[in-house]
């Protein structure tokens, strides 16, 4: 199948190809495909806008749902060539930070695989967001240059115009294809400028952020440390809302519609508040077509939908009104007069969308002027209703819903788990491919010592794969036969990887005084901290000061090890979750709104050890007390606790000795000779002058849990029992199923 395409490109056999040639061909190929199931001739489409998709490399998972990658290996094997090197030639994308942009992803290729008409509309950043290089112990960032003159990005003719103030801008749009698996294709949309000048940066990621026609679609969220950074964000918002309202608008128009029907033809999913200003945006085009203002508000309402993913206030977006007189002039007075209908029917001001610091609160704008509004896990929603977003619950009950994340299971089981997606189908045959329910199936084997054999040992092959792969790549030595305890997600206070690493200076003292455990313990790390959070970059610097101190020490580094992986990104994700024994999922209980890297190791066969946060609770409701490790404070103590605002982690410190030894060796002479003092002693300082995600309270029940669960790891029978429960259980967190539920209750395609 390729031999012809390459023949027609380049005049050669695929013998004589080089890897770039053979890379080219193959996105020709799939383009081709894709192209041919594209979804067409449905009256209403989706619009999944999102500052963020983080999509990871294309070209593997692109073949599986083509349903051609067996094919295609083959073809390339026959030839002498490795489809596993031109998976490595092929760049990643860094178009997201974390979990809120790998979801937009997962849901791309749902919404696809379901062969719903969704397309989704994003920017292009040239760097994306900054690669992690570690120096000195430190974190260090530069930028990404993806983009490749062949590459997934197709140019498309369409432009587009954005009227900032002062100053109008022409925008350029690229589409990649999305294929969805064994069915339709849709499109994600990144808007771009043609103008942008990627020489505006000279070093590491520093760049001059006033000059918006050259600097626009350079990052991903760039340092928003500083009022520069913050407006350039409001631009690129601004940006990406006018180009995306202005292609809704054309297709929807295209299709039929009237605009007076447009929700009849369009389904617009805003994506945190990233995308909020689309409705202020569409109210005015609609207006600027000679639609009134009532109706224009009611049909924005009518297509409109908001999901919440975080209860985060630091992180809840308001901007000033100055910014937006800036930045979009012509919404402004929209703005302000969606804010007086609001002050006229309701009296409290906890629900105005401008504050009495003249600040637009986008969240408040989304819930008044959006159908729905959705949280991302079953605890998240409650508490959105609950206690943080109680009085728009009060207004408006029937537009508050829940959508429990999923990932989708072909990036994140058939494309990273080739050995364990062939096992499964062996087992219980294919269903599972298409119905992610039909993995229950492997409950029935339980008791089947072959089964249960067979999933050790592609932990085993998987964890094997992982020390080749961090060798070749980070010169990182694995201990294979330790526990693998992993992890991987941004860093933030929240998400405590300090607990995590305080458990490790405890080990650490006590092999040191001769307690050894049963088995080698690794304790993987990965994670990127905003360049402009101190106290993250102080966390990671306490990891790598660790992973240094143990791998120097004869005494200890058989026995454990601090590994911090570079660049955590999702190619090594890929390698890192089917070779996980424990999920590290331990953030503060009520703050970490779903989590999907959690249902990515469940999936793989790993045990989660976590609190009851986020979609925790579900994976707990779903395996069982046997089959998850939960400890710590539950979310409504937690609440409690900030409500009486008395916390002092001093107490808990000067109270419990192993603790007080553990923080106090964070300055100790090994680590201060090794590190930063200054770094250190902030870090210190901030745990135990503020600890604001409470570490120390939930410390013993963690280091209990820890060592109940690495106690039950040396029964392999019973472990393996763990592994293929999590696995059956997997199935309700296919995003296949969230896709369902939103197009059931929200957007009715
Ligand atoms: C953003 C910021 C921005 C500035 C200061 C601190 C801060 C802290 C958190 C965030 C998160 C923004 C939204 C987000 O990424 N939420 C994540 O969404 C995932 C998909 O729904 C979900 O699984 C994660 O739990 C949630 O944190």
């Amino acid at each position: 199948m390729l031999e012809e395409i390459v023949l027609t490109m380049y005049g050669k056999g695929l013998e004589q190809c080089s890897t770039d040639e053979l890379y080219g061909a193959l996105i020709a190929l799939v383009q081709k495909r894709a192209g041919e199931r594209e979804i067409t001739g449905k009256k209403k489409k989706l619009y999944y806008i999102s500052a963020e998709f983080l999509i990871g490399k294309l070209l593997s998972n692109n073949l599986i749902n083509l349903g051609i990658y067996d094919e295609i290996k083959d073809e390339l094997a026959k030839a002498g060539k490795s489809l596993a090197r031109l998976e490595e030639r092929e760049p990643e994308p860094s178009l997201g930070n974390g979990g809120l942009g790998r979801l937009a992803a997962c849901f791309l290729d749902s919404i696809a695989t379901l062969g719903l008409a969704g397309d989704g509309i994003g920017l292009n950043y040239h760097f994306g967001l900054f690669q992690q290089k570690f120096k000195r112990c430190r974190q260090k960032e530069e930028k990404n240059p993806w983009i490749e003159k062949a590459g997934w990005l197709i140019p498309e003719k369409q432009k587009f115009s954005v009227a900032f103030g002062g100053f109008t801008v022409q925008a350029a749009m690229y589409d990649i294809l999305v294929t969805g698996y064994e069915n339709g294709t849709n499109r994600l949309h990144l808007f771009d400028l043609d103008s942008v000048e990627e020489s505006l940066v000279k070093k590491g990621i520093d760049f001059d952020k006033t000059r918006i026609r050259e600097n626009l679609t350079l990052f991903l969220y760039p340092d928003d440390s500083d009022e520069e950074g913050r407006l350039l964000r409001v631009y690129q918002q601004y940006f990406m809302v006018s180009c995306g309202a202005q292609l809704i608008v054309a297709e929807a128009l295209e299709r039929g519609s009237s605009l007076h029907d447009l929700a009849e033809y369009a389904a617009i999913q805003i994506n945190d508040t990233h995308p909020s200003m689309v409705i202020p945006e569409l109210i005015r085009i609609l207006m600027e077509k000679g639609i009134e203002w009532d109706e224009a508000v009611q049909i924005v309402t009518d297509t409109c939908a908001y999901t919440n993913h975080t209860i985060l206030a630091e992180a809840l977006e308001k901007w000033p009104v100055s910014f937006i007189e800036t930045v979009a002039p012509a919404l402004v007075p929209i703005i302000r007069r969606l804010d007086e209908e609001i002050r006229k029917k309701y009296r409290n001001p906890a629900v105005a969308i401008i504050d009495e610091e003249n600040r637009v609160h986008m969240a408040r704008m989304d819930m008044h002027y959006g159908h729905s509004v959705n949280g991302v896990a079953y605890l998240h929603t409650e508490i959105l209703k609950n206690s943080e977003l109680h009085d728009f619950y009060e207004l408006y009950p029937e537009k508050f819903n829940n959508k429990t994340n999923g990932i989708t299971f072909r990036r994140w089981l058939l494309h990273c788990n080739h050995p364990l997606a062939e096992f499964l189908e062996e087992t219980i045959g294919p269903d599972f491919k298409k119905d992610a329910d039909a993995l229950e199936k492997l409950l029935d084997y339980k008791e089947d010592d072959r089964v249960l054999e067979r999933l050790q040992a592609i932990k085993r092959e998987n964890k094997h794969q992982l020390a080749l792969y961090l060798r070749e790549s980070q010169g990182i030595d694995l201990m294979e036969d330790s526990i693998f305890d992993i992890q991987i997600k941004r860093l933030h206070e929240y998400k405590r990887q300090q607990l995590n690493a305080l458990y490790a200076i405890h080990k650490y003292l006590e092999i040191k005084r001769g307690k050894k455990p049963a088995r080698p313990i690794t304790l993987i790390f990965g994670a990127k901290a905003a360049p402009a959070y101190i106290i993250a970059k102080d966390i990671i610097h306490l990891i790598l000061c660790l992973q240094k101190l143990i791998r120097k020490d004869k005494d200890v580094r058989p026995y454990l090890r601090v590994v911090m992986v570079e660049n955590y990104n999702v190619t090594n994700a890929e390698k890192l979750i089917p070779a996980c024994d424990i999920s590290e999922q331990i953030s503060l209980a009520s703050k970490e709104a779903s989590g999907t890297g959690n249902m990515k190791f469940m999936l793989n066969g790993a045990v989660t050890l976590g609190t009851e946060d986020g979609a925790n609770v579900e994976i707990h409701e779903l395996v069982g007390d046997d089959n998850i490790y939960v400890f710590g404070e539950d979310s409504d103590t937690v609440i409690a606790r900030y409500e009486r605002g008395d916390y002092c982690s001093r107490d808990y410190y000067e109270k419990n000795p192993e603790l007080k030894e553990a923080v106090d060796f964070i300055l100790s002479k090994k680590m201060v000779k090794i590190g930063d003092k200054k770094q250190l002693q902030r870090l210190y300082d901030e745990l135990l002058n503020k600890d604001w995600f409470m570490t120390f309270p939930d410390y013993p029940a963690y280091v209990e849990a820890k060592e109940r669960a690495y106690a039950d790891y040396e029964d392999k029978r019973a472990w393996a029992q763990k592994m293929l429960v999590n696995i059956a259980k997997a199935g309700f967190f296919s995003s296949d199923r969230t896709i369902a539920q939103y197009n059931e209750d929200i957007w009715h395609l």
